[in-house]
């Protein structure tokens, strides 16, 4: 099995980082540096002590060792707050037969789709499914990635959700970076169930939930409410169950239909609705009233040749904060790049730049509810930012294909 640089390995980050440029908007607000101004990062303990000119370095910190940053372009690391990252086996024939005609809906409906991802998940060892993802989660975090959520619901039945939960846990601490875990077993409806909808989403609330959530292995809970997996009604009975447990949820919602699945989940104080290609403006009006993130998937869009773009312009219009995320899955959404998805976001779903690069920083933490500690760059935090070496944060959306930053600090440790 493959390993990775044991954490204590990795060299810590503490010192003052200079000279920088800083991205716009991607400092907290009271950081005040001009554009031609050299910027500095100062880290101790692992914690970001101080943000501002390189000129205005106060003298207490002026005796801390001297990173140099060679004025390259400092942003926050990244974050992608929606991924199926854990998963047994591909689904490559599966986008043969979309490309033959069939739909993602008559795939899933013959037995194929999240199904056949659960036989082969089922199949594989803990350990087997930790070796498959981590060269996944190694790819994202290679471009700056410093914060994932993952999301079980390959499982389907207690001992299955466990270990792809389990496996999310291991992986966070291998690669020392942050992993918000989801359990989204209500996901599909498992074969042994089949005709008995209501009782698996009594077995969810009332046993597979409560007792993932003992075990520490739950951050929130997601649905897929949809026609082809599960009602408003069972979302939420979810929504209750996790609730009482004290566990904020999200949904997969408005993906393939509009089921008032968003308003749904803002009135329950959802973190985020995600998708949203069938967004009603009624779904719209409960996420603005309750902050709930809009979670942009243009991966799973493109992927499935969808045509039906999110509303942007009446969430925008809104004021409702937009995150962009992979969806890494092996059905809709294969893909490993978060820039290139910032850029899709832009080409499929008209964000401007700015727009998307707050998708997948500063959006994309509240959208993970982590917002008090990750997605800006400012003093009080975990060190968590990447140095390009680009002319304009712009280049973090107009590149096509991967561009590798040169330094990556992860979690007060230098990880790249
Ligand atoms: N929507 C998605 O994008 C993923 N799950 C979901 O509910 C896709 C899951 C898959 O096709 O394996
Ligand atoms: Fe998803």
């Amino acid at each position: 099995m493959q390993t990775t640089a044991p954490l204590e390995s990795l060299p810590c980050a503490d010192g003052r980082w200079q000279p920088l440029r800083l991205a716009p908007d991607l400092c907290r607000a009271d950081v005040r540096v001009a554009a031609d101004q050299a910027a500095c990062i100062v880290v101790d303990h692992g914690q970001v002590v101080w943000v501002g000119p390189e000129a205005a370095l106060p003298a207490c910190h002026a005796h801390l060792p001297r990173h140099d940053g060679q004025r390259r372009l400092a942003t926050p690391g990244l974050i992608d707050c929606h991924t199926h990252l854990v998963y047994g086996g591909q689904r490559a024939d599966e986008f043969a037969a979309r490309l033959a005609g069939a739909s993602y809906e008559q795939i899933a409906r013959a037995g194929g789709g999240i199904l056949a991802s659960v036989r082969a998940t089922r199949a594989a060892s803990e350990d087997e499914l930790l070796a498959q993802a981590l060269p996944r989660l190694r790819q994202l975090l290679a471009e700056g990635v410093c914060a994932i959520e993952i999301k079980s619901g390959y499982g389907l039945a207690l001992a299955h959700e466990r270990k792809q939960l389990r496996v999310a846990r291991r992986l966070g601490r291998l690669c020392g970076v942050t992993v918000q875990s989801t359990f989204l077993g209500a996901h599909a409806l498992p074969p042994e169930f089949a005709g008995r909808s209501q009782a698996y989403i009594d077995q969810v609330c009332d046993r597979m939930l409560p007792a993932l959530a003992a075990e520490g292995l739950v951050d929130a809970v997601d649905v897929f409410c949809e026609r082809i997996a599960f009602s408003l009604a069972e979302t939420q009975q979810v929504f209750q169950a996790a609730q009482r447990l004290g566990l904020r949820v999200k949904l997969h919602a408005e993906q393939l239909s509009n089921m008032e699945g968003a308003a749904l989940a803002a009135r329950h104080g959802a973190l985020s609705c995600d998708h949203l290609e069938h967004l009603s403006d009624r779904g719209i009006a409960a996420m603005r009233a309750a902050g709930t993130v809009g979670v942009l998937l243009p991966g799973a869009f493109y992927t499935l040749r969808d045509i039906q773009r999110p509303p942007i312009d009446a969430l925008r219009a809104a004021g409702v904060p937009l995150a962009v995320a992979t969806d890494h899955n092996p059905g809709s959404s294969p893909c490993l790049s978060l820039l290139l998805m910032a850029n899709m976001a832009c080409t499929l779903f008209h964000l401007t730049v700015a727009e998307a690069l707050a998708g997948i920083t500063c959006h994309a933490a509240r959208a993970l509810g982590l917002q008090d500690s990750l997605g800006l760059i400012a003093s009080g935090r975990p060190a968590n930012f990447v140095l390009w070496q680009l002319d304009a944060a712009a280049e973090l959306a107009y590149w096509l294909g991967q561009r590798p930053p040169c330094r990556i600090v992860r979690q007060g440790r230098i990880a790249a």
